[in-house]
Parts: C-alpha cells; structure tokens; sequence
C-alpha cells in the first residue's frame, strides 16, 4: 500500500516534469484509471483515448491500454512521444488478423468496402477503407448501407454478426473474437439472472450472439456505462471486461453490479473476465517509461499517412 502511495506520487511528479499525459483504458487497473482522471487525462474507450491524445497540447503520451491503442495514438500524433508500459500488451482480435492473410482476403473481395474494428495493427488498419470502434460501428455500417457499399468485416466476427443483424447490412466477416468476451456463456447468465430477477443486464457484442440475445442494453463500454446510469433498475449483470466494475461502481454508488459468468468459472468465482493483456499495465510499468522514456510505440512512418485515413474519416463522422 505504502509502495503504491509511493509510485503513484512519482507518476504524479515525472507527468509535470516530462509535459506527459496519461490515458487510461476502462479495462485497465482501477489505479491507472483514477490517476489518468486525477492528473488531467482520461479513462475511456480507445476511440476517445485517441481523439484525447491528438487534441491535448502534452508531447507525450501515456497510453494504460494495448498495443493498438499506442499505435493509433502514434498515428494521429506522429510527433509526439507515445510510450506504454508494457509494449507486449496486445490483444487477441489483433493478434487473429495479420496484414498478409488479411490484405489477400480483401484482393479476393475488391467489390467490397473494407471495415475494420479499431483493435487492429497499423498495417491492417492501411489497408481498410473505415475504422470503427464498438460504439459507433452500427452508425457508420448503416450509413455505407444506406450508400449501397457492400462490406468485408474484420476482426471480430460477434461484433459483426451483431451489426449485419441489426442494419441487415451486407458483411462478409473475418473469423476473430475477444478472448475475454469470447467466454460468457448464456445458460449460466441466465441462472444467474434467476438469483436476481430484477437485474438488468448489460453485454458488450464481442459476446456470443445467444448472450446478446439476453441483454437489455447492448452496446460499447460507453454505451453500458450509460445504460447502468438511465435504466431503471438498481441490479445489473455485466457481460465486459471487469475493469469496467471500478467506472460502474464509482458513478453508480447506489447500485449493484454483478459480473457475467465465463466458462470455467461459473460453478467458482463467477468473475474472471479481465483482459491479460489489459492486465500487464501497472503503476510500476507507468513510472518506469516515464523517468526512463522505454517503450516507445514505433509505427513505420511510411504506412502511417495511409493507416490514418480510415480513423480521420472515423473521427469526422463521430465529430
Ligand atoms: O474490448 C475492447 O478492447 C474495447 C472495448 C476496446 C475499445 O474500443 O475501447
Ligand atoms: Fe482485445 Fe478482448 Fe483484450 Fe479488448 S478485452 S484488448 S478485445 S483481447
């Protein structure tokens, strides 16, 4: 306790110190997210992280988070310094979906607009046509189905299946999935929802599609964080990352949240969902690249004027 009082007043000081500022993932260690908040940064998804991170006068960056949330920084921020303090953190939508196999995907599909969801590497991200996050996906695929676009999906194919059911929009997917997300199961969820009758319940659609169909509200880590606060209810199930608890608890002190069950889990500790690579951002991690400038996020400068046009557009449509 004394070693994180001690950490966290470090943090604070090298911030000033180096002009840095801190953004913070909901899915990451609560620590992490209340002193983003506390020292002038954020604690959001990862398209407000990048949005914040263009706009704020700091030359650099701090990002609690993944890989691909460093390296969309980098790529709306080329200039500054963006450091992380693990850089093996990664995630497995990403992981799932290399440049080369996915780049021939997309040779065989040329009559189709390409969509890819923001947990992608700079390469993939070069050569789509749209970037999207979960929170404005269902928008922006209906506002290509209104335009007639065709699309091809890519990584995660529940997100997907989700949006394609929810516009009838035409979609092609790639076959990715959340490992986290991947994992809450629907009979379980609904034993649970009989131990608490009057919760509601709350699912993130990187979930399987027999789970969404049990959610009262569906929607991204913002768009839960909303549903907690206006449905009228004082129980919630939520099926997402528990990093997310600390954000609902806070804002919602009245209210109690329970968290979805996951495979392995479910006849032991009902709460195991949390990202490992989420999982690799800590205090520690956080004071070290700040004093000693490790773990600086590289993009090669050549493909980032192309892997910024799908997130521009992103951006402008969600201004
Ligand atoms: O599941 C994730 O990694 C999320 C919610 C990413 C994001 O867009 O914030
Ligand atoms: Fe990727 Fe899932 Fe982890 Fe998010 S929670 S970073 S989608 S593996």
């Amino acid at each position: 306790e004394a070693e994180r009082g001690a950490l966290k007043d470090k943090i604070r000081r090298l911030l000033k110190e180096k002009n840095a500022v801190m953004v913070s993932h909901y899915y990451v260690h609560p620590d992490l997210q209340d002193l983003a908040e506390e020292t002038g940064g954020i604690v959001s998804d990862s398209l407000e992280m990048a949005r914040f991170g263009r706009d704020h006068a700091a030359q650099t960056l701090i990002v609690s988070g993944v890989r691909f949330m460093g390296e969309t920084a980098k790529i709306l921020s080329p200039e500054k310094t963006v450091l992380m303090p693990d850089l093996d953190a990664t995630c497995s939508l990403d992981l799932g979906c290399p440049e080369d196999e996915f780049s021939a995907f997309c040779d065989q599909h040329p009559d189709r607009t390409v969509v890819v969801y923001a947990n992608t590497s700079a390469a993939v991200k070069a050569r789509s046509d749209w970037l999207v996050t979960s929170s404005c996906a269902l928008d922006i695929v209906s506002a290509l189905k209104a335009k007639g676009h065709k699309i091809l999906w890519a990584p995660d194919r529940h997100l997907g299946g989700y949006i394609q059911q929810q516009t009838g929009a035409d979609m092609l997917f790639w076959n990715g999935a959340c490992i986290v997300h991947d994992e809450f199961k629907a009979l379980e969820l609904e034993q649970l929802k009989q131990e608490h009758p009057g919760a509601k319940i709350l699912v993130h659609p990187e979930s399987p599609a027999e789970v969404v169909a049990l959610a009262d509200a569906v929607g991204s880590t913002s768009a839960i964080l909303k549903a907690a606060q206006e449905l009228d209810a004082t129980e919630f199930i939520v099926a997402t990352d528990k990093g997310m608890m600390h954000k609902l608890r806070t804002l919602n002190p009245g209210k109690t949240f329970y968290e979805a069950p996951t495979a392995g889990n479910s006849a032991t500790c009902k709460s195991c969902a949390h990202c490992p690579w989420m999982a690799m951002n800590g205090l520690a991690g956080v004071a070290h690249v700040l004093e000693t400038g490790a773990n600086a996020v590289h993009v090669d400068p050549a493909i980032i004027p192309r892997a910024r046009q799908p997130i521009d557009r992103m951006l402008a449509f969600t201004a």
